[in-house]
């Protein structure tokens, strides 16, 4: 069995629970925040035999969408080093389709 944590944009969240329901998977939601935008995104914990896995990263690849994101990053100030001025200037990063984690699962039990 293996467990897949799948930290996926809010914005795909709604879709990607229900085609999974839909498709006879269990999934629990989890609100979580990216260490880098510090904006709320979500984090899906699947459990599933091995020989699904291959349909349940397909359903994650088929809706979860990239999208380009504005970031604030701090501006260094010349000859400061390590020293961060209180000016910033925006970036844009594209996040996702989906950062996905797959773990070997020992035991799976529900007492
Ligand atoms: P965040 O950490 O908020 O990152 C959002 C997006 O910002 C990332 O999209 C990436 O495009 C960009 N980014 C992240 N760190 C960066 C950095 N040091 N410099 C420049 N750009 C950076 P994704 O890669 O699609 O990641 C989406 C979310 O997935 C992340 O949100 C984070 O919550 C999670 N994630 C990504 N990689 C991870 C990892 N190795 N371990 C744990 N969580 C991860």
């Amino acid at each position: 069995m293996k467990l897949i944590i799948a930290i996926v944009q809010d914005e795909d969240t709604s879709r990607l629970v229900s085609s999974l329901m839909k498709s006879g998977f269990g999934v629990t939601k989890l609100a979580t925040t990216g260490g880098f935008l510090r904006a709320g995104n979500t984090t899906l914990l699947i459990g599933v035999d091995d020989e699904k896995l291959h349909a349940v990263m397909e359903i994650i690849e088929h809706v979860c969408k990239s999208r380009k994101q504005m970031a604030t990053a701090p501006a260094t100030m010349p000859g400061m080093s390590g020293m961060y001025s209180a000016s910033t200037y925006p970036v844009e990063v594209t996040v996702g389709g989906a950062t996905v984690f797959v773990l070997s699962v020992d035991q799976f039990v529900k007492l």
